[in-house]
């Protein structure tokens, strides 16, 4: 067997290396049966291209963002929603692996696109990134020209606080900043210091007013004419690969906000939120979840109450 996997992200980075780490125990499990080559961004097209290829088979395995699915499965959006996943990120990914409406609702949503969920993660808090002003309150949004990815109810949750997003691939994000075609960004620690956003950034609010979820996602026909030894292994693998990687997004995190705080060559003020500071973006946030329940078909407000349940359950 010879299947391509393709990642959001280049080596050294959470995406990669989770797939690189699968290929070599799909093919030490296999005796080398299986052989898996891991692309890294940017070779086959941006992130939405993608997803195509994933669909249509001509990549059998991938690492998704929600996000660069938005317009295509709109119930996956809720992972845009601010606030609604718990700031604990062990927990996070506890209901992450366990939750009814991401691995069976939100999963079979996916299916109607020939694509197969296998598992959630977490590739950490999400931070802001400027340039002009520190994103300390809903006020310095105002009119910010913010970079997000191509679903529209990230545009709704940061319009929320009066901002004007743009939606663009990171492939484009480091010039776009450094001309000041926008202003700022969200994403994880890690990644920010390693696509050197930081470099042209003068401010990092540590905000953690969401979690970087990404998606282990198969191609379904292709999942589904596996023989059953090697749906098994697949299974298995993507079953170890929960904690490797909780790992190490949690080690890449915590190691590269220390580069970034030592970097006197390209100084960014971090600036952290209080519980105060957050509780104003929070009360703005909420009605993005009624946005979110009314704007994209019945199911997607079923499955945001049966995951909001899920949460208080395991936050008892
Ligand atoms: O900001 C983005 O679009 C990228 N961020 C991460 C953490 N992974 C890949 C994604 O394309």
């Amino acid at each position: 067997f010879q299947w391509d996997f393709v990642t959001e992200e280049t080596q050294g980075q959470v995406q990669y290396e989770y797939a690189a780490e699968f290929a070599e125990r799909m093919a030490e499990k296999s005796d080398g049966r299986v052989e898996i080559t891991v692309y890294p961004f940017g070779g086959l097209g941006d992130e939405v291209d993608q997803v195509e290829q994933l669909q249509m088979g001509s990549t059998e395995l991938a690492i998704v963002s929600p996000g660069f699915t938005g317009t295509m499965v709109q119930e996956a959006q809720l992972f845009a929603l601010h606030f609604l996943f718990p700031d604990d990120i062990a927990l996070t990914q506890e209901i992450l692996n366990t939750s009814e409406a991401l691995n069976v609702h939100l999963r079979e949503k996916y299916e109607e696109h020939n694509m197969t969920p296998l598992a959630y993660f977490t590739e950490g808090a999400m931070q802001w990134t400027s340039n002009d002003v520190p994103l300390k309150t809903p006020a310095d949004f105002e009119g910010f020209k913010m970079r997000i990815q191509q679903s529209p109810l990230i545009s709704e949750s940061y319009e929320a606080y009066g901002a004007d997003p743009t939606a663009m691939s990171w492939g484009e994000l480091y010039p776009s900043l450094e001309q000041g075609v926008v202003q700022g960004q969200e994403n994880p620690i890690f990644f920010i210091e390693d696509a050197g956003f930081h470099e042209v950034q003068e401010y990092m609010t540590i905000s953690n007013h969401n979690n970087y979820v990404a998606m282990t996602v198969v191609n379904t026909d292709f999942y589904e004419s596996l023989p059953e030894d090697i749906r098994k292994m697949m299974d298995e693998t993507v079953e170890e690969m929960r904690d490797v990687v909780f790992e190490m997004q949690e080690t890449m995190n915590a190691e590269l906000l220390e580069k970034i705080e030592e970097d006197t060559e390209n100084p960014t003020e971090v600036i952290t939120l209080t519980e105060e500071e957050r509780q104003a973006f929070r009360e703005l946030a909420l009605p993005v979840r009624q946005f979110f329940r009314d704007n994209y078909g019945e199911d997607a407000g079923k499955i945001l109450d049966l995951m909001e349940q899920e949460i208080e359950a395991a936050q008892q």
